[in-house]
């Protein structure tokens, strides 16, 4: 998806002109991707932008880093400021906003411990990310031929910009097979998330989501604010290691992320999934996931952070 550029980049501390915000070739996050991110979006509310759930994203992104050993110079809450004072300077309503800690020039070699830690925060408008069609009528989604990281040989807590390759292969295959979406299994056939968002599958009015460590997928803040939701509206939301089968039989499927939102799935492998698409319990999740973003259901102000 092609980037609108805004004005400002924060670069360790300082905030940029877009187009000066760069670095050298030899940077060492680029050769071995030894670099952490996060994406967090910015809506748009009744006064003004407000960043959904910004100081839980940053202590991902922390969390992170100190799994890969980067030591960021940087802590919570000047991060925090950092991407408040971004977006003050943007002048956006609503972004999608990107925080990179990553090793920069200085050192090669596998020896990540001896590089300097460089941290940038940038944003940029992001519309749907799966199309506000997917998000309105639901995508078609394939399971990948392609496992995803077995937990032994890849940190799958971490939001490492190296394990995304994994991501990225079954993306292309998915987009080459006509679909809109991959989804990944564990190599013992369980499955596991989409190449950027969890997965959901609702069955006899049960919501059902994998466990996310065992099965190698991402702890991702829009499940969690999914799965309060969903408990909200009185639905059961169950952990439960899932088969490929189960996405066949399920009522409804759908996906969570920060920049996919909440989109429901209308077909797996080729497969109609359910009568409707959204499906009811999708549709009730969507709405009060929407209004919550845009500070328009008070349960979950404590969600915003508004940025006057
Ligand atoms: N799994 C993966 C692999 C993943 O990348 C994401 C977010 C999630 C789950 C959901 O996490 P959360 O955003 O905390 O609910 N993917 C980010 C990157 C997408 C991209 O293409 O870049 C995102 O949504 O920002």
């Amino acid at each position: 998806m092609p980037i609108t550029p805004t004005n400002k980049i924060w670069m360790d501390g300082e905030l940029v002109d877009w187009e000066d915000a760069k670095i050298h070739v030899l940077t060492h996050s680029l050769h071995y991707g030894t670099a952490v991110f996060e994406g967090i979006r910015a809506y748009e509310t009744a006064t003004g932008p407000a960043v959904f759930r910004l100081r839980d994203h940053i202590v991902r992104l922390l969390e992170s880093a100190h799994i890969l050993s980067l030591t960021s110079p940087f802590g919570v809450d000047e991060l925090v400021e950092g991407v408040r004072d971004t977006l003050r300077a943007s002048g956006l309503s609503a972004c999608y906003i990107r925080p990179l800690i990553y090793l920069g020039y200085g050192e090669m070699g596998l020896n990540p411990l001896t590089a300097p830690v460089n941290v940038s925060i940038s944003l940029w408008p992001w519309g749907a990310y799966l199309g506000d069609e997917g998000v309105a009528r639901g995508i078609r989604l394939k399971v990948s031929s392609w496992a995803r990281h077995d937990p032994r040989a890849m940190p799958t807590a971490a939001k490492a910009t190296g394990m995304y390759l994994n991501s990225s292969l079954a993306k292309v295959e998915a987009l080459r097979g006509g679909y809109d979406e991959a989804l990944m299994m564990t190599t013992d056939g369980y499955l596991s998330e989409g190449s950027g968002e969890n997965l959901f599958l609702v069955r006899d009015g049960v919501i059902h989501t994998p466990p996310n460590s065992a099965v190698g997928a991402l702890k991702g803040i829009t499940s969690d604010s999914v799965t309060t939701i969903a408990r909200d509206l009185g639905f059961e939301v169950r952990d439960t290691l899932l088969r490929r089968p189960d996405l066949y039989l399920a009522d409804e499927v759908f996906l969570t992320g920060t920049a996919a939102e909440v989109v429901p799935v209308a077909e797996v492998d080729d497969r109609r999934v359910g009568k409707v698409t959204p499906g009811p319990i999708t549709k009730a999740i969507q709405d009060v996931y929407f209004a919550a973003v845009r500070g328009e259901d008070a349960r979950y102000e404590g969600w915003l952070d508004r940025v006057e």
